[in-house]
């Protein structure tokens, strides 16, 4: 197939809560939609959901449109490639920029589904029909605050729930969870926030039964993280160290973590996620799919990738209302009474797009042919 033309959005959603964790608050939260149309008029949208600004990863929103308009389209435009691996071999000569290369990788996905007449699950070989899902929560002002939100979340059938943790907010805050919910399915997420000389406070946290420990240290980092795991019981989790399978081979090869985060933004795309989640099951290691705060768009394309049988951990896939006013697909997608999102198993993207929300919280637009 060939894309002879590519439209490159710079979306903003208005925001209705902040989303704070140990690197900063996210407070409003532009994002980039990527529409691929075919020589053949099949059309594909994308989402690349790097933050507005380089806290998580060093990419971002305003990246992504650099990247995308004066880099990518030139070397994939007009040009014939079968499949992805082949639309990936295109973008090799171009280091890094994941959530760029994301944004094309999954409006191609789309059309590939499109073309093929096949759900997006059935095209990368998922096997789950449901993803169970949990809330992550975000570091509020209060440890009273924090204790409601659980509480509203379990009472709407989350499996399990993550909470943001920094030095300074971790051990009162798990332990008053402990107290209040006992033994629910609970994790921390550090976001890179601590280092090996807070060893003692993490070694504290590793009482309390966590699920996991997703990132405490530095987000460069697996050689400190494989010191930690030697030295605590408590899973860890790497979300921010892992930008491909090669990186999970270091990993796994340190001994790093027993778990991995695989965000599809940050490895590249649903190609590149699922080479890591084969991996991750040769070794025994579980995978999950953790979230950006995606539109319904880029939530679409984390919900098919969670369907691969390795994905064996609860997701990080709030409903999209929780965090904006609005969407740009119009069914999205519900949490059942059970904690499970249904896979869909219609072909393109498995919700419909709305072309008309997306024209309306556009704020830039590069058109190339
Ligand atoms: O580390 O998992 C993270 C949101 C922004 C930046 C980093 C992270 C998160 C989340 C995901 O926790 C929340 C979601 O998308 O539902
Ligand atoms: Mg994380």
């Amino acid at each position: 197939m060939k894309l002879k033309k590519l439209t490159i959005l710079k979306v903003n959603i208005p925001m209705i809560t902040s989303f704070t964790t140990g690197f900063g608050s996210v407070t409003s939260r532009p994002t980039v939609i990527v529409k691929a149309e075919t020589d053949d008029g099949l059309v594909g949208f994308g989402e690349s959901s790097a933050l507005p600004f380089p806290n998580y990863e060093s990419e971002t929103t305003d990246i992504c449109m650099l990247v995308l308009k004066d880099y990518i389209a030139s070397l994939v435009l007009n040009k014939e490639f079968k499949n992805v691996e082949d639309l990936m071999n295109l973008l090799k000569p171009i280091k890094g920029h994941n959530f760029a290369k994301t944004g094309l990788e999954t409006a191609v996905w789309m059309i590939l589904s499109l073309k093929e007449k096949k759900s997006l699950k059935e095209l990368l070989g998922g096997t789950q029909d449901k993803i169970a899902i949990g809330e992550s929560l975000g570091i509020k002002d209060t440890i009273k605050e924090t204790l409601e939100e659980v509480k509203l979340r379990l009472d709407q059938g989350f499996r399990r729930i993550k909470i943001k943790i920094k030095p300074g907010w971790d051990l009162e805050l798990v332990k008053a969870i402990r107290e209040k919910f006992g033994d629910i399915d609970l994790m921390v997420d550090a976001n890179s926030s601590y280092t090996l000389s807070d060893i003692d406070a993490l070694k504290k946290l590793d009482n309390y039964s966590l699920m996991m420990m997703e990132q405490p240290l530095s987000n460069d980092d697996i050689v400190d993280h494989s010191i930690l795991q030697s030295q605590i019981k408590t899973p860890i989790c790497l979300d921010e160290s892992i930008h491909s399978a090669e990186d999970a081979r270091r990993a796994i090869y340190l001994k790093s973590c027993k778990i991995i985060n695989i965000k599809p933004g940050r490895v590249g795309g649903l190609l590149e996620s699922k080479k890591i989640h084969d991996i991750c099951q040769k070794n025994n290691i579980g995978v999950w799919c953790g979230g950006l705060l995606e539109t319904g768009i880029g939530r679409a394309f984390n919900i098919a990738v969670a369907s691969l049988p390795n994905y064996i951990y609860p997701a990080d896939m709030s409903p999209v209302n929780f965090f904006y006013s609005d969407d740009l697909v119009k069914d999205s997608f519900f949490v059942d009474k059970d904690g499970y999102i249904k896979v869909p198993s219609t072909v393109g993207l498995g919700f419909e797009i709305d072309e008309e929300k997306i024209t309306k919280y556009t704020k830039e637009k590069k058109v190339l042919e």
